[in-house]
C-alpha cells in the first residue's frame, strides 16, 4: 500500500513537472468509467435494467479544466464493443467516440485509455456512440450518458445554487406514429419544401411512414417526478440550472409555473443576448445554461410541457425553504422557441470562403420498415465510409440545410463548433453551438472554420435517423 502511493506520488510529481497540456502516460486516470449492466431506479415500481457509467444513472459529473489534460480510463465490462463520444468538445479524432471518424471501439471485457486537452469551457456530455439500428438496447436508447462540465479559465455569472439535470427516457418501443411537435420552432414551413416532401412520398414504394420509438418511462437526474429529491431553494436565490437533453430521440420542454429563464449559454456557450424565456426548448442533446430567480414561493413542478410525458415522469419538483403541500404544475402559454433571440442584434456574420448545400429528405419506412435519410441524393453507410466532403484548414464553410421533411432535426456536428447564421426564416449571428434543431420543412445555415484537422462526422442527433442514413464524412484535404 505505501509503495502504491509512493509511486501515485512520484507519478504525480512528474505529470506535474511536464509543460502545460503534457502528461504522463503512466499517471494514474482522472476518471474511471465503468461500463456495466446496471438498474436504475425511476421510481419504487419501476426500476429498469440497462447498460449504465459506473452503475448510475445519470453516469458522474465529469468536471475538467479548460486546457488541462486530463486521462480517462474505460473498462467495458459488456459483451459489446463500445463508444463513449465526448461530445462538443473540439478533440482529435481518435479520442472523440465515433467509429466513422476513427476512433477505436472499447472492445468487450477491455479497456481504452484516452487523454485530451478539454475545450471549449461551459456544459458538454458524454454519451455511447454506438450505433444501434434496430436494437433497443444500444447506443443512445441505454442510460449511458452523463454531464462534462469544463471549468471555464474566468467564471461567467453570479448565482448562489448550481443545479445541474439530466433528461431521459426509459423503456423504449417501437410503433408506427409518434407525438410530434410541429409547433416547437419559429419560422414557417416553406412550401417548396413542402413540395419535395410531397413529391419523395408520391415516388415511395411505402405510402405510410416507418416505425418511431415511444418511451414509457420519463427523468430527470434518473427519477420519476416526484420520485427523486426536489431541487431545495430559498426566496431571493439565483439559481443556474445546467440542462442536458440526453434522449435518443425526443424534443423536450421545460416550465417552471411563476418563474422565467435567463439563458446565459446554449450547448455550454455564453450568449450574446441573455434573453429571458417562460419555456426552454431543447432537441437531442442540446444544453442549455440558464438563470432562475426564485421568487415565487410554493412547491412547483418544473416539467415538460407536454402531459403524458410529465405524468410519467419527465419533470422534478422545485421547494422553496419553508414550504410544503402538492407541488402546482401550471401550463404556460404556447411559446415559440427562436434561437435568433440570443444571438447578436444588428450583425450579419461575415461571408464564408465556401457555402455548401445540403438537402434533406425521406423516404418512408425504405429501411427494412426503417424510414432512411438522404443527404443530397444519398444515406450514408458505415461500411463505405465515403467523405461527403474535403475541408481545407482555415477556411470557413456555411453548410445550409433544406429539409424536404416535417420532422425537425436536431443536426449536430463533431468536434467543431459552429455560428448559427440562418434559422426559422431570419439571418442571425453570434449563436456558439454544436446542436441546432432544423424544423420541418425549413431551412438553417450554420457557419464553422475548419480548424480542427481529422476525419469529422455530421449527423441529425436523433437515432432513429443517424442509423439509417441521416450522417456526413467529412474529411480534410
Ligand atoms: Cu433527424
Amino acid at each position: 500500500m505505501i509503495i502504491g502511493r509512493r509511486a501515485l506520488l512520484t507519478s504525480a510529481a512528474a505529470a506535474a513537472a511536464l509543460p502545460l497540456g503534457a502528461r504522463a502516460d503512466d499517471a494514474p486516470p482522472d476518471y474511471t468509467l465503468h461500463i456495466a449492466q446496471g438498474l436504475v431506479e425511476l421510481a419504487p415500481e419501476h426500476i429498469v435494467s440497462t447498460t449504465l457509467y459506473n452503475g448510475t444513472f445519470p453516469g458522474p459529473l465529469l468536471r475538467f479544466k479548460e486546457g488541462q489534460r486530463t486521462v480517462i480510463d474505460i473498462h467495458n465490462d459488456t459483451d459489446t464493443p463500445e463508444l463513449v463520444h465526448w461530445h462538443g468538445q473540439t478533440i482529435p479524432s481518435d479520442v472523440d467516440g465515433a467509429a466513422e471518424e476513427g476512433s477505436p471501439y472499447v472492445p468487450p471485457h477491455g479497456m481504452q485509455r484516452v487523454s485530451f486537452v478539454p475545450k471549449p469551457s461551459g456544459l458538454r456530455f458524454y454519451h455511447s456512440h454506438a450505433p444501434a439500428g434496430a436494437d433497443l438496447n444500444r447506443g443512445n436508447y441505454t442510460g449511458q450518458s452523463g454531464a462534462v462540465y469544463i471549468e471555464p479559465k474566468d467564471n461567467p455569472g453570479a448565482y448562489d445554487q448550481e443545479v445541474f439535470l439530466v433528461l431521459k427516457e426509459f423503456a423504449p418501443s417501437f410503433s408506427h406514429g409518434g407525438d410530434m411537435d410541429m409547433d416547437v420552432l419559429a419560422g414557417t414551413p416553406l412550401p417548396a419544401l413542402q413540395a419535395m416532401g410531397k413529391a419523395a412520398s408520391a415516388v415511395a414504394s411505402v405510402k405510410t411512414p416507418g416505425y418511431e420509438v415511444n418511451y414509457d418511462l420519463f427523468s430527470i437526474n434518473g427519477r420519476m417526478l416526484g420520485h427523486g429529491e426536489p431541487v431545495r431553494v430559498r426566496a431571493g436565490e439565483r439559481v443556474l440550472f445546467h440542462i442536458v437533453n440526453t434522449s435518443a430521440t425526443e424534443i423536450r420542454s421545460l416550465a417552471l409555473p411563476g418563474h422565467v429563464f435567463r439563458v446565459i449559454a446554449l450547448d455550454g456557450n455564453p450568449v450574446p443576448t441573455q434573453a429571458t424565456v417562460p419555456v426552454l426548448w431543447l432537441g437531442t442533446a442540446e444544453r442549455i445554461s440558464a438563470i432562475v430567480e426564485m421568487r415565487h414561493p410554493g412547491v412547483w413542478v418544473m416539467g415538460d410541457l407536454a402531459d403524458d410525458d410529465r405524468k410519467r415522469g419527465m419533470g422534478i419538483v422545485v421547494e422553496y425553504a419553508g414550504q410544503k403541500g402538492k407541488p402546482v404544475w401550471i401550463k404556460p402559454k404556447p411559446f415559440h422557441w427562436d434561437y435568433a433571440a440570443f444571438g447578436k442584434p444588428g450583425t450579419t456574420p461575415a461571408t464564408p470562403d465556401e457555402t455548401i448545400e445540403i438537402t434533406v429528405v425521406k423516404r418512408n419506412a425504405a429501411a427494412g420498415g426503417f424510414n432512411q435519410w438522404t443527404l443530397n441524393g444519398e444515406s450514408f453507410s458505415m461500411d463505405a465510409m465515403k467523405p461527403m466532403l474535403t475541408l481545407h484548414q482555415g477556411r470557413r464553410y456555411r453548410l445550409k440545410f433544406r429539409n424536404g421533411s416535417d420532422d425537425i432535426h436536431p443536426l449536430h456536428l463533431h468536434r467543431h463548433s459552429f455560428e448559427l447564421t440562418q434559422i426559422g426564416g431570419k439571418g442571425t449571428a453570434g449563436v456558439i453551438k454544436d446542436v441546432v434543431m432544423l424544423g420541418g420543412y425549413q431551412e438553417a445555415a450554420f457557419d464553422f472554420t475548419a480548424d480542427n484537422p481529422g476525419p469529422t462526422l455530421f449527423h441529425c442527433h436523433q437515432q432513429v435517423h443517424m442509423d439509417f442514413g441521416f450522417a456526413a464524412l467529412f474529411g480534410y484535404g
